[in-house]
């Protein structure tokens, strides 16, 4: 097993970490910015170490300050977490090289999922169905554009290669604004990624956000975990997640399920990932891969019973998957909201001192959170404070476990979007289930 690893990351994704490392007996090492150092996680480490000021671009993505970290510990692998460095292949690179394990998929599948065009090819080429579009970077010649958008039908969108996560997209609603959209996201694109290829695509009006997690390890084993709908977002940010995907039957979940294996397999993939669907008029298409673990990874733990974290350690030593895809059963049903330090109607951060914190529980309840009495949230990173996650037999189960545990919860000192949770919950169109991506918007922009 691994002897000790490096926690690059925060907050409640570093306890997450930190938790599974020593129910392995695996010791760790925390990094942490100046203003981190009351971070719960730092002090349950073996070991920290202070990697820069407060600003993320000096500490947490500070490449030379974490490997030097990893190194004076004598750490074997560094785990990334979520965001900061974790899909960044020049890490992964650069920690193999220093002799380290990234854990995470090889530097070069993180490079081919990151540009989106390769992705796409890759992923067409290995029977994942995708938005029809383009399938590659959008030439000089506008006559060409034309012909091709005219063909896939408007609205189209216009994507960077470079993009994801939705930045740099522009929709396309006829071709009088066509040439000016492309020509405007090709610069915003060069602006922002330093890569102006931009592509085309259906522009789907009312999807919703479904994605498959796998698991693979070095020895072509790969199994999938099911789906997660995430159609509950504003900005692209999520705020519930949950799974199963509501109406999704069980043999769509094994056909999906199993082309994303394959996949896998295709691309030599290891660890832990997510395919991202678009889910519309009961057809799939493949928008983008994630190759680290998710904020929302929880619901599908509870739902599979399978440590995810703890499969990617395993996988990371070296070890088999722990279990085939005859082991995995999906039980029941998980929601999860986040919960975030935020202003309840402008939803701008508010980070400062917890003078109260309550933890929920009960059956099926599960939080995960670094938060802790007296503790002070800075203002220097995601608003992300804790992750209220509900299981239960049924989806109306969750639902009623989830709407429980929400009165229960008490996060005092700073404002959360615990409210608008508590409205959600109570949804009637949430309470049905399959509400698209747009659904949130729509609704707040009508209150
Ligand atoms: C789309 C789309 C509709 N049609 N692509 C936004 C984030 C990035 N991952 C891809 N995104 C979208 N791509 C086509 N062809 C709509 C979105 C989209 C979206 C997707 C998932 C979750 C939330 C979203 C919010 C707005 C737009």
């Amino acid at each position: 097993m691994l002897d000790k690893v490096v926690i690059a990351n925060r907050g409640e994704i570093a306890l997450r970490i930190l938790r599974a490392c020593h129910e392995l007996g695996i010791k760790t090492v925390a990094v942490h910015s100046t203003v981190d150092v009351d971070l719960m996680h730092v002090r349950l480490a073996d070991e920290s170490v202070c990697i820069g000021p407060p600003p993320a671009a000096q500490s947490y993505l500070n490449i030379p300050a974490v490997l030097s970290a990893a190194e004076v510990t004598d750490a074997v692998a560094i785990h990334p977490g979520y965001g900061f460095l974790s899909e960044n292949a020049d890490f992964a690179e650069r920690v193999e090289k220093s002799g380290f394990i990234f854990i995470g998929p090889r530097a070069e599948t993180i490079r081919l999922m990151g540009d989106k065009l390769s992705a796409i090819k890759a992923m067409q080429e290995a029977g994942i169905p995708c938005v029809p579009g383009s399938g590659k970077p959008l030439g000089e010649d506008m006559a060409e554009n034309v012909r091709m958008a005219r063909e896939i039908g408007y609205p189209i969108i216009i994507k960077a290669s470079g993009g994801g996560g939705g930045r740099g997209m522009r929709v396309v609603h006829g071709e009088a604004s066509l040439k000016t959209a492309i020509v405007l996201t090709k610069q915003e694109a060069l602006a922002a990624f330093n890569n102006d290829a931009v592509y085309m695509e259906k522009f789907l009006e009312h999807p919703r956000h479904i994605e498959f997690q796998v698991l693979a390890d070095h020895y072509g084993n790969c199994v999938h975990l099911g789906e997660r709908d995430c159609s509950m977002q504003r900005r692209h940010q999520k705020i519930i997640e949950e799974s199963p995907a509501p109406g999704i039957d069980a043999e769509t979940r094994e056909r999906m399920g199993r082309r994303c294996v394959e996949a896998c397999q295709a691309i030599g993939y290891r660890g832990a990932g997510t395919f991202e669907f678009l889910y519309e008029n009961g057809q799939f298409y493949f928008i983008e891969m994630n190759t680290r673990l998710q904020v929302e990874h929880p619901v599908t733990e509870l739902v599979t019973g399978i440590d995810i974290v703890r499969e990617q350690l395993l996988v990371a030593a070296g070890e088999k998957l722990s279990v085939t895809q005859d082991d995995i059963v999906m039980r029941g049903h998980a929601i999860e909201c986040r919960i975030n330090a935020e202003e309840a109607r402008t939803f701008r951060p508010s980070p400062g001192k917890i003078t109260m914190f309550h933890v929920p529980g009960g059956p099926g309840i599960r939080m995960d959170s670094h938060l802790y009495d007296g503790y002070t949230v800075p203002p220097y990173y995601d608003s992300l404070v804790a992750k209220l996650i509900a299981h239960g037999g049924t989806r109306p189960i969750a639902l009623a476990r989830m709407a429980t545990a929400l009165n229960e919860i008490l996060v005092e000192g700073i404002d959360t979007n615990v409210p608008l949770h508590r409205e959600l919950i109570n949804d009637a169109a949430f309470a049905v289930g399959g509400t698209d991506i747009h659904y949130l918007e729509r609704k707040l922009s009508l209150e």
